[in-house]
């Protein structure tokens, strides 16, 4: 029998991102995703951010390991411009079908700066036009809570106080209607397989919501 499959393109790629606090779990996550995902028959890949492999990164890095001072401003639009810089990578690789996710992306970018008090407008206006993803997994983790995890305190930001503004902050970025219906908010206070099952909850709407529609751009 004659197969029409090879005159159709493949399905393309899902975009997934995965944010929250610091030691929220978010790679351990990731990890266990892309694993899931590759026996579930999706092509796919993981893109961290920052990406600190780049000449930009670079600078980034020495910013958060205090090797550096940089102005707010000026790190802000640096950490956007790191998106950029791999944006172009991501479109292809989702219209190429593979699956790509995300660990942070530019809702991290927003509400990092907007807690240290640059206005969310401000902060939002660098990432309009990036690609933006299916589905926003937030892994919820109260600030004390990430704050007893390992390794805490060891970069910029580390610090409870700082981590309860971010969390106000994703809070609020939450409601922005501009971003409606892309959030899942998953519980990050259980045991890791427990987590990854909530998680997988939340991606299983996304993979159902890139299966009808197109890659759509931040607005
Ligand atoms: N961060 C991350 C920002 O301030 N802006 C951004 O655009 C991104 C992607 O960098 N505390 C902050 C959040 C984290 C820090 O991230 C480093 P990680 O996931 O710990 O490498
Ligand atoms: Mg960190």
């Amino acid at each position: 029998m004659a197969s029409t499959e090879t005159a159709t393109a493949p399905p393309r790629g899902i975009l997934i991102a995965i944010e929250g606090l610091d030691r929220a779990g978010k790679s351990t996550q990731c990890a266990l995703l892309v694993e899931r995902l590759q026996q579930s028959g999706h092509k796919v890949r993981l893109q961290k951010f920052p990406d600190r492999t780049t000449t930009i990164g670079t600078l980034i890095n020495s910013y958060l390991t205090s090797a550096t001072d940089i102005d707010d401003h000026t790190i802000h639009l640096l950490f956007s411009a790191n998106r950029w810089e791999l944006a172009h990578s991501i479109r292809t690789d989702i219209a190429a079908g593979v699956t790509v996710v995300l660990d942070r992306y530019m809702y991290s970018g927003v509400v990092f700066s907007a807690a240290k008090g640059l206005d969310y407008e401000y902060c939002r206006g660098p990432e309009v036009g990036l690609p933006r993803p299916d589905v926003i997994v937030f892994m919820d983790l109260d600030e004390g809570e990430a704050a007893k995890r390992g390794g805490f305190g060891e970069e910029r930001y580390e610090v409870p106080e700082v981590q309860r503004r971010v969390r106000e902050m994703f809070r609020m970025m939450r409601g922005d209607e501009r971003d409606a219906g892309d959030w899942g908010v998953v519980d990050a206070g259980a045991e890791v397989g427990v987590v990854a099952e909530r998680v997988w909850g939340v991606v299983e709407r996304g993979v159902e919501f890139a299966r009808g529609n197109e890659l759509r751009s931040i607005q």
